[in-house]
């Protein structure tokens, strides 16, 4: 939890500035071995490896995280930057919703931010994943392609 009181013990406050630089330092070795990248509050990471879109709501979840989901432009230049590093396609933490042509986060909320390619989505109910184009464009796609695995923590 964040505000910790001043009145706080010191040592304990010693102890979590030690915390907070082993951290930092951490977060700066993974993000120059291009394992990770931060975005705002997010760190964005990649196994490299080319999944159907199950199979990435799995390893995030295992790994403690959930699929990469955009939520303004500053996230999907990160997810892209990534896309681009690995020259891969990745699947977005966005579906389609009961009503065909219509997409939605996973938990069911409707998006605030959206980064479509030319003339998508046009899969009108037959194409139920996203994509993240190699432009950063989004592209409806049926989910059981092999794209690159990113997740968010
Ligand atoms: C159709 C065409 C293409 C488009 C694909 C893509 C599939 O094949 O409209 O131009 O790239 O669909 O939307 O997801
Ligand atoms: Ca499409």
């Amino acid at each position: 939890p964040q505000g910790l009181p001043a009145s706080v013990d010191p040592e304990l406050q010693e102890s979590l500035q030690v915390l907070k630089h082993r951290i930092t330092r951490l977060e700066g070795v993974l993000t120059l071995e291009g394992k990770l990248t931060e975005v705002g509050e997010k760190i964005l990471a990649t196994s490299g490896k080319e999944v159907n879109f199950e199979t990435t709501l799995k390893a995030c979840e295992h790994a403690g995280g959930s699929i990469a989901t955009p939520r303004n432009k500053e996230e999907n230049d990160a997810i892209l930057d990534i896309v681009k590093q690995f020259n891969r396609y990745a699947y977005l933490g966005i579906r389609e919703s009961d009503v065909p042509g219509e997409f939605q986060y996973l938990d069911g909320k409707p998006l605030n931010y959206t980064n479509w390619h030319a003339s998508e989505p046009n899969g009108k109910g037959g194409e139920n994943c996203v994509e993240m184009y190699t432009d950063g464009g989004w592209n409806d796609r049926k989910c059981n392609q092999y794209r690159l695995t990113i997740c968010e923590f």
